[in-house]
């Protein structure tokens, strides 16, 4: 595959099939296809092994879509996801499949304004947009959408999205405390009877266990992953690391695994010869905040195309999505159960108070990857990422570790004034 010739696949008669607008879905496709092959296959001395995941973009409005439809006529629950708090592990108990849904795309919010404030945060108008104009195969494929309420944008928006899409809201605790726990594991148990209610197949310990062992092999898989990107030189370019971090959320997680291990193997291979992504002495970035939905990779592609490397996402697209595994050795319901409400609380997101943990988690991770300095990057309108960065930035300057902070949404209009930015905080890191 290369840049000139890279083409998303073509599925009009499905997608018609599934009501969509297939005139104008066809030309996002088109568009995608384009800025994918100027994005992703332009790089130079790419690992071999990222040709599956660009086969699976080629296959992303097609091939995955076939796939969940065949589960779903087999019975198996399909749930779209925005979330890392959904928890997977009993929806793969179940039978079912998780897809996270498209929330990167500047293409779709005009639709969304349309309904929706347009001073709200851009990752909720765009998912909300891609049901509005009928322009996400996903959306259209789920049984439901899993919501949650970690912000008040997402919050309220669910209201609104369940006229169309029957959309199962989880509260999300918004503290740490023993009460806390507890309500986060009867809301574990109720989301559990839904999904054995829609699945028609009861939840059980075995079953439960095994899923577990899934989800923990895919989360090491992408742990090994970012450790070897951890090397110097790093042997892989932050944008195809966030390119596999953002297929985590809609491949089937075995495959996955497996070819993220091969990959890994490769990478092996490549530290130990000494190959370097994108050059030996190239500055290391490390990005903290609000996580990059598909197909948002703007601000990877402005700091490595002004000759840096990005070697860690602190996001949930990225380490918060992987850094906690499981007990797999759980012996009744009530234990699983439990353990998977603590690992589900670990998550360090923003919507919490205090948070101290996070900015801890991102000090931690900054030494690991032997980063040069952090970009800490918020959605507009992001409350609670906005104002949490003052204490990343405090943390920062206490530890003496460069730092910027970067507000942006998907439109191209800042892109220049980010590029300027970006390349003025690479020069201060040079020296
Ligand atoms: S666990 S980070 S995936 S909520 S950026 S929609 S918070 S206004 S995405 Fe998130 Fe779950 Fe937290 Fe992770 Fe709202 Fe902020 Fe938008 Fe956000």
């Amino acid at each position: 595959m290369d840049a000139e010739t890279f083409e998303i696949k073509a599925y009009p008669e499905m997608w018609q099939e599934l009501g969509m607008d297939v005139a104008r879905f066809d030309k996002m496709r088109l568009m995608l296809g384009e800025i994918y092959g100027k994005t992703f296959l332009s790089q130079q001395n790419r690992p071999v092994r990222m040709a599956y995941f660009d086969q699976t973009i080629a296959e992303i409005h097609g091939g995955r879509i076939k796939e969940l439809l065949a589960a779903k006529a087999a019975g198996r629950p399909v749930i779209g996801t925005f979330c890392v708090y959904i928890p997977e592990e009993v929806v793969l108990a179940a039978g079912g499949i998780c897809v996270g849904l498209c929330g990167g795309s500047q293409g779709s919010i005009p639709d969304a304004e349309k309904i929706l404030p347009r001073n709200i945060c851009p990752m909720v108008k765009s998912a909300f947009g891609f049901k509005v104009g009928r322009v996400c195969p996903y959306i259209q494929v789920v049984d439901f959408v899993y919501g949650e309420t970690t912000c008040d944008a997402k919050k309220k928006t669910w209201e609104i999205l369940d006229t169309m899409v029957p959309t199962y809201v989880m509260e999300i605790p918004q503290m740490k405390n023993e009460s806390d726990r507890t309500m986060w594991l009867h809301e574990v148990k109720e989301f559990k009877a839904r999904i054995e209610e829609l699945s028609g197949k009861e939840v059980t310990v075995d079953e439960l266990t095994k899923a577990v062992r899934v989800m923990n092999d895919k989360r090491r898989a992408l742990q090994r992953l970012n450790t070897l990107r951890h090397a110097k030189p790093t042997p892989i370019s932050g944008k195809d690391v966030l390119l596999i971090e953002q297929i985590a959320f809609y491949d089937e997680p075995v495959r996955f695994a497996a070819e993220v291990n091969e990959l890994c193997d490769e990478l092996e291979q490549r530290i130990t010869a000494g190959e370097a992504v994108p050059s030996k002495d190239a500055v290391r970035i490390m990005v903290a905040g609000v996580p990059m939905a598909l197909p948002n990779w703007k601000l990877h592609h402005l700091v490595e195309r002004a000759g840096a490397v990005i070697v860690n996402e602190e996001s949930c697209i990225g380490t918060r999505y992987y850094k906690d595994l499981m007990a797999e050795d759980g012996q009744d319901m009530e234990t699983i159960l439990t353990d998977l409400t603590t690992r589900y609380m670990n998550i360090d997101c923003s919507c919490f108070t205090p948070n101290d943990e996070r900015i801890d988690q991102v000090l931690k991770e900054f030494r690991e990857s032997q980063a040069d300095g952090i970009i800490h990057y918020s959605l507009q309108f992001c409350h609670t990422y906005n104002i949490e960065e003052i204490r990343i930035r405090e943390a920062c300057a206490r530890e003496g570790i460069p730092y910027m902070f970067i507000e942006s949404d998907y439109s191209p209009e800042d892109v220049g004034q980010i590029q300027t930015r970006v390349e003025a905080f690479l020069e201060q890191i040079r020296g």
